[in-house]
């Protein structure tokens, strides 16, 4: 096929480079993809992206919550862009596909865009967002959150990590400035495209390169603190003991129980909890986990949400204290269904299969979709596999999302 279609091999050659490059900055070699936001890894990884941007001839800018922007101008003056990518941080021992995939997809359109000497009237802007993951600061969703004025830039600057560092703090410890520009009017973007990977196994199972999301599950996390009273592990009588960490044990083991009653596909997972003072023979006085609930439907998010809530504080009494906390809702979040056609048209004409999927993750796409018009697009995770060192995904796949990506956005900056 042309070098218009994307489709030649060096696209392929070129993602697959990309996403092995940026993979290979993680603070756990060998042991899967672990970038924290504002890390050494990911001043590794933002030095590539942007090295990338300015080889491919775009307009390179950091705002002031650390997200990256490869902007190619439009021949309208003043007008909203057109932003493709997704977030560049990773959970603690991941894969390299989960975000960066989205990121390379947003480059590569731009390539093209440039390649084929197109000239967009609405500005298209490839964008590398930080700390979708919340594996450094509490919630996730942080760099679009903050670039939409989810969360204010006060709430932004306060927003700390395990250690007590501010991402101020830790932006300016890797050369970021957190007083550059950072809250984006709704009104300057025109639409909103990412690619990721689907993170299960529909799409493989069914031999489909690409899934089209019509919606993306609410989720909400809580985080649970659990107070008993430290002691000896030797000569506290065991009637006499406030025991955290079996008082959090019976509330964890709890929880997947409720999701299942409830059905519907909700969801219920505690992914972090920490024990304190953490001594092999000290009785734990302090436990605090959080709590990941999940469902298609919001009534199932606020039902699973209520069941958890009362389930924990039920466990107060006989020395215990219950303290929870809720760090972030976001309600389910429909694609919009004009770039929905849009993608859908895309691919058809490209004669690539594809079929409609809901999304069980969490992406930075749902925030857009309150503000702009927003448009996902899944590839297969073979295995169904993410957030592990497993996780993989093949490059052309990601070409092909890349072909979709660039028809769409021919139309939607109303490039010539
Ligand atoms: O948790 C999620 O769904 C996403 O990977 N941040
Ligand atoms: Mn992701
Ligand atoms: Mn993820």
């Amino acid at each position: 096929m042309s070098e218009k279609m994307g489709y030649t091999d060096d696209l392929r050659q070129r993602i697959e480079r990309h996403i092995e490059a940026i993979g290979e900055f993680t603070s756990t070699p060998g042991q899967g993809t672990t970038r924290l936001t504002y890390s050494e890894q990911d001043l590794q990884a933002r030095e590539y992206i942007k090295r990338v941007m300015t080889e491919y001839g775009l307009e390179v800018r950091e705002d002031g919550f650390g997200n990256i922007f490869g902007r190619l101008e439009g021949t309208i003056e003043g007008a909203p862009r057109v932003l493709i990518g997704s977030h560049f941080d990773s959970v603690p021992n991941g894969g390299s596909y989960d975000g960066p995939a989205g990121v390379v997809a947003g480059l590569e359109v731009a390539r093209l865009f440039r390649e084929n000497g197109l000239t967009p009237k609405y500005p298209l802007e490839a964008v590398a967002m930080i700390e979708e993951e919340g594996g450094r600061f509490i919630g996730g969703l942080l760099g679009s959150r903050a670039m939409l004025g989810v969360i204010s830039q006060e709430e932004f600057a306060q927003t700390i990590d395990k250690d007590g560092i501010t991402t101020v703090e830790a932006m300016r410890a890797i050369g970021l400035d957190p007083s550059l520009p950072g809250k984006r009017e709704k009104e300057s973007i025109k639409a909103f495209l990412e690619l990721h990977i689907e993170q299960g196994p529909i799409l493989e199972e069914e031999g489909i390169p690409i899934g089209i999301v019509q919606a993306i599950v609410g989720l909400t996390q809580i985080q649970v603190t659990v107070r008993g009273s430290a002691g000896h592990a030797g000569t506290m009588p065991m009637e006499r003991r406030a025991d955290a960490l079996v008082a959090a044990s019976k509330i964890v083991a709890q929880l997947p129980e409720l999701a299942k009653e409830q059905g519907n596909g909700t969801v219920a997972t505690v992914g972090r909890l920490n024990v304190f003072p953490n001594g092999a023979n000290v009785i734990p006085d302090r436990v605090v986990f959080t709590a990941d609930l999940r469902a298609g439907r919001e009534e199932d998010v606020l039902g699973i949400l209520d069941k958890a809530e009362t389930l924990a504080r039920s466990a107060a009494g006989d020395g215990i204290e219950i303290d929870v906390e809720r760090q972030l809702y976001i309600k389910p979040k429909r694609m919009s269904s004009q770039v929905r056609d849009l993608l859908e048209q895309s691919s058809g004409a490209l004669g690539i299969e594809s079929r409609p999927l809901n999304s069980g993750a969490g992406h930075d796409a749902m925030i857009f979709s309150d503000f702009t018009e927003v448009g996902m697009l899944f590839i297969p995770s073979r295995g169904g596999l993410s957030h592990c060192p497993e996780e993989w995904s093949d490059p052309a796949d990601i070409a092909r999302a890349v072909d979709i990506f660039y028809e769409a956005a021919k139309t939607l900056t109303e490039a010539e």
